[in-house]
């Protein structure tokens, strides 16, 4: 076998959606630099590695990982439609065959047997595979813990759901489930109450979510993108009392601690930094929703006015395609306030002394760099997980707002920003996401709990 030397060999199957890949990439990354005799077989479409692999420098991947492209069940010749989860149904159509093949494939040039298996948890699946090899299953939660125990608590909502379902049921909240008490049931992402598409199209994306509360339980370790040290403590008891090796081994996406500065102008190409270094602290207004939802022409339209009508400086990660809604001029007016770019190094924006709000959609992953950099949230949520993370944000954390009715008008948008940026509120919300951020950076440091259980899942890969 060509990698003889090797004495586990760990698959780890990726979701290829929206930033689900990357913060699990970036783990495996961590665990080969961990454990260099063990070998990683990473799976994952062609399309996402290699965005994957573009983004990190190769010569920053550790030579005991290997990617492999699977299917991605797209048909040949294929005209995509305009919906956003059309290629997500297409792949979930085509697994678990996709990923079977890759782990031949795998197997065979490795010359080894798998020996654990740490998948998206998404893939609900992984835990037949898992079990027909006989490995451990470790599924890796990008999400926030609060979603996942939304699905480990799936019967009981149904359960809730069914018996309130002649009243106005989408203000209840689920008092039921500890730690969830301020989450309401028109929260809840997709895949979660009985019949949650309005048109009965079947969705294999939903079934595979609907299942992932059974599956979960079967798991042998859990790993959280989350520190320990964020959770309310009911929340934390009772998924610890569940899920005994439950591991949060720290936000995913974020080099911890930040890099130093100087490492950073390279990554500068679009100007972004440079830009914020000429703005005043905590002035400029940063505004992104992600890699997946798209925010509707008139609301573009009514955020564009809003910033130049209240004068706040701007960074705009915009894709080219959307400019176009953009209203006539703006981007001439605006050329001095502010810079609107396709896409925007965010986690140094956000960590840039400049910035004073991030306008997002509340995506896991922006809500963690944001937390982490200390900069208090103005948020339009769109889907899944956004509207829990949300309400974690405005209700539970006191660190953001949720724009009234989730849709971006002129007016609610210059309520907000001056309501964060100017009113004595915005500076409690800036103090406590300031304090959020000194817990994570005590608990990402060397002796904090990231470290700790990042030690043990490395244990749990190496001495099995
Ligand atoms: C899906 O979310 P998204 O990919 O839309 O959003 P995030 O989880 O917030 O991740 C966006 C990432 O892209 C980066 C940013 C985040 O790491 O730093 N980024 C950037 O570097 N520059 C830009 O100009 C814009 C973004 C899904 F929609 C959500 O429901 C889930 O919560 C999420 C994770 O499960 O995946």
């Amino acid at each position: 076998s060509i990698e003889s030397s090797h004495k586990q060999h760990v698959a780890v199957m990726a979701f290829p959606f929206g930033t689900h890949a990357i913060p699990l990439f970036n783990l495996v990354r961590k665990l080969a630099i961990a454990i260099p005799n063990t070998h990683f077989s990473f799976f994952n479409t062609a399309n996402s590695n290699k965005s994957i692999f573009l983004a990190s420098n190769s010569s920053n991947i550790p030579s005991n990982i290997k990617a492999y492209n699977i299917g991605d069940g797209v048909p040949m010749n294929h005209v995509f439609t305009n919906h956003p989860v059309e290629g997500v149904e297409l792949l979930v159509k085509a697994t678990p065959e996709n990923f079977y093949k890759g782990l031949e494939a795998a197997i065979t040039e490795i010359g080894l047997k798998i020996s654990s298996l740490i998948t998206d948890a998404f893939l609900s699946f992984a835990v037949v595979i898992s079990k027909e090899m006989n490995v451990p299953w470790i599924p890796v939660w990008v999400s926030v813990p609060y979603t996942f125990s939304i699905h480990v608590y799936i019967d009981l909502i149904h359960q809730f759901y069914e018996n309130h379902e002649d009243s106005d049921s989408g203000d209840k909240t689920l008092e039921l489930i500890p730690g969830l008490s301020k989450i309401h049931i028109k929260d809840l992402p997709d895949g979660i109450l009985p019949i949650s598409r309005t048109n009965l199209e079947e969705s294999p994306f939903e079934c595979m979510l609907s299942k992932l509360g059974r599956m979960l339980p079967q798991s042998a370790t859990v790993d959280m993108n989350f520190y320990q040290e964020l959770y309310p403590i009911p929340l934390l008891d009772d998924l610890k009392s569940k899920f005994p090796n439950l591991l949060n081994v720290g936000y995913l996406t974020l080099s911890m601690p930040p890099p130093p500065p100087p490492l950073l102008s390279d990554l500068d190409v679009t100007g972004c930094l440079s830009w914020l270094d000429r703005q005043k602290a905590m002035s400029v207004a940063y505004i992104s929703f992600g890699t997946v939802a798209t925010l509707p022409p008139n609301e573009t339209l009514e955020l564009a006015e809003a910033v130049e009508a209240s004068g706040v400086p701007f960074l705009w990660s915009l894709k080219d395609k959307w400019k176009d809604y953009l209203p006539n001029g703006f981007l001439e007016r605006t050329s001095m306030q502010g810079k609107v770019v396709p896409w925007a190094p965010q986690t140094q924006v956000l960590a840039h002394s400049s910035t004073g709000v991030f306008v997002t959609h509340f995506g896991s992953n922006s809500v963690n760099e944001s937390i982490a950099n200390g900069v208090p949230m103005i948020g339009r949520p769109f889907f899944g997980d956004h509207p829990v993370n949300g309400r974690i944000v405005e209700e539970i954390q006191g660190v953001g707002l949720r724009v009234e009715g989730d849709v971006l008008t002129k007016s609610r948008v210059i309520k907000s920003l001056e309501l964060v940026l100017v009113h004595e509120q915005g500076k409690e919300m800036r103090k406590k996401v300031q304090s959020l951020k000194e817990i994570v950076l005590k608990a990402a440091g060397p002796n904090g709990s990231a470290a700790k259980d990042f030690k043990t899942l490395v244990e749990k890969l190496s001495m099995l």
